[in-house]
C-alpha cells in the first residue's frame, strides 16, 4: 500500500525527464534556425496549444524563428476564439515556400504532414509529439509518441516543466499555461476521458492557468447558422413521453453539423432522455442526429430499427454509446422542385419511423410545423 502512495507524490518520471532532455536536444539543432510547427487537418485547441508551447520551449533554446501553420480552415467557432482570445499568430498556407527559408518541420499532435501542404517532402523533420497511433512509422530526429496520454498537451506539460518552467508573474507563461489546460480538457472531454497522466498534467500547470482567460476559451460559442438551427428545432420539436424529435428543413453542406449541435442542445431537456434532430442536406440527403441518456437505448441498433438498410445490407445510421448519426440518400426525389412539398414528404416518413420506433403510433393529424428553406 505504501509503494503507490509514495508513486504519487512524484512529479516528475525519470523516463519522462529524459524524452524532455531528448526533445530539447533536438530543439537545440535548430538553434538559429526557422522551424514550421505544420498543423495537420483543421487545427484544435491541442494541435494549438502544443505549437505554442513548442515555439515557446524553442525560443529559450535559440530557435530562430517557429511559424505555425495550417493548411484547412480554422472551422470550429471555438478553435477561432482561441487563436483570437490567445491573440495568435498562425499562418494559413498552402506550400511551405510561401514563407521562404524555413529549415526544419515540426509535428504536433499529428505525426504525418498533411497531404494537402505542398513542398514539405524535402524538409527535415526535427520533431514529432503525437497521442494517435500511428499509421507508417513516424519518422523525425526526435519521436515522442504516447498512447496513454488524453492529448498531446500533457507531453508538452511535461516538456515544460523540465525545461523552461512556466511562471505564473509572466503574462506570456500563463497564456501558454491557460491553452495547455484548454487543450487537455477539450481533447479528454472535459477530463472524462483523462488518463492518470492527463490529471497530473493538469495539476502542474493550473496554478500558472489565466483562470478568467480559461474561463471565455471553455465558454462553447455557438456560431450564428447554428443558433438558427437550434431555433427551428425548438420551434418544430414534438415531445412524445420521454422522446423528442425536431426536424429543421434544409440545411447547406457547410453546415452540416449544426444539426448535431442542435441534437446535444435538445437532448438536455429535463423530461425526455432520447432525441433526434434531422434535416434535408444539400438535397441531396436526409441526414439526423441521435442523442440519447437513456439505458436501453443503443443507438445504432435503435437507430438501425427505425430507418433499416440500403439495397447492400448496410444500416442508414450507426452510433455508439450515447450518440449516434444517420443518412438516407433521397435520391430522385431531390429533384423535386417544391421544396416545400419535399419538405412534408421527408419530413412525414421520417416522424412516422421515429415514431413507431420510439414506441408510439404516428398520429395521422400530426401538426407539421412550418420550416423556412433556408
Ligand atoms: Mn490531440
Amino acid at each position: 500500500m505504501m509503494e503507490p502512495a509514495r508513486r504519487l507524490a512524484v512529479t516528475s518520471h525519470p523516463a519522462n525527464e529524459s524524452r524532455a532532455r531528448g526533445f530539447g536536444e533536438a530543439l537545440s539543432l535548430a538553434k538559429g534556425k526557422h522551424v514550421l510547427i505544420a498543423l495537420r487537418g483543421h487545427p484544435d485547441p491541442d494541435g494549438i496549444a502544443c505549437a505554442i508551447a513548442q515555439a515557446h520551449i524553442g525560443q529559450r533554446l535559440g530557435v530562430a524563428q517557429t511559424t505555425i501553420s495550417y493548411c484547412h480552415e480554422l472551422s470550429h467557432r471555438e478553435n477561432r476564439a482561441l487563436v483570437k482570445l490567445l491573440g495568435l499568430e498562425l499562418r494559413k498556407i498552402k506550400s511551405v515556400k510561401e514563407l521562404g527559408r524555413v529549415d526544419y518541420l515540426a509535428l504536433v499532435d499529428a505525426h504525418e504532414v498533411d497531404t494537402d501542404l505542398t513542398d514539405a517532402a524535402d524538409l527535415e523533420v526535427l520533431t514529432i509529439v503525437d497521442h494517435h497511433r500511428p499509421v507508417s512509422p513516424p519518422k523525425a530526429r526526435f519521436v515522442d509518441m504516447r498512447l496513454d496520454v488524453g492529448a498531446t498537451a500533457t507531453i508538452f506539460a511535461e516538456y515544460l516543466q523540465e525545461l523552461c518552467t512556466l511562471d505564473p508573474d509572466v503574462e506570456e507563461d500563463r497564456r501558454i499555461a491557460t491553452a495547455i489546460m484548454h487543450g487537455l480538457s477539450t481533447d479528454t472531454d472535459d477530463f472524462m476521458l483523462a488518463r492518470a497522466g492527463d490529471f497530473r498534467a493538469a495539476g502542474q500547470i493550473i496554478e500558472v492557468c489565466d483562470r478568467d482567460l480559461l474561463q471565455d476559451l471553455s465558454r462553447r460559442l455557438i456560431a450564428p447558422t447554428a443558433m438558427d438551427v437550434i431555433a427551428r428545432a425548438l420551434q418544430a420539436m414534438v415531445v412524445r413521453r420521454n422522446f423528442a424529435m425536431a426536424g429543421v428543413g434544409f440545411v447547406s453542406e457547410a453546415e452540416r453539423d449544426t444539426i448535431s449541435q442542435a441534437a446535444d442542445f435538445l437532448v438536455r431537456r429535463e423530461d425526455i432522455d432520447t432525441c433526434v434532430v434531422y434535416g434535408i442536406i444539400s438535397d441531396k440527403y436526409i441526414e439526423g442526429s441521435l442523442r440519447t441518456h437513456s439505458p436501453s437505448v443503443d443507438p445504432a441498433v435503435w437507430l438501425e430499427q427505425a430507418f433499416g438498410t440500403d439495397e447492400k445490407g448496410r444500416p442508414f445510421g450507426g452510433g455508439r454509446r450515447d450518440k449516434g448519426g444517420f443518412r438516407i440518400p433521397i435520391g430522385f426525389l431531390g429533384r423535386v422542385t417544391d421544396r416545400q412539398q419535399l419538405w412534408q414528404l421527408v419530413e412525414h416518413a421520417v416522424r412516422t419511423a421515429l415514431l413507431r420506433q420510439s414506441g408510439e403510433e404516428p398520429t395521422p393529424g400530426l401538426v407539421m410545423p412550418p420550416v423556412t428553406p433556408s
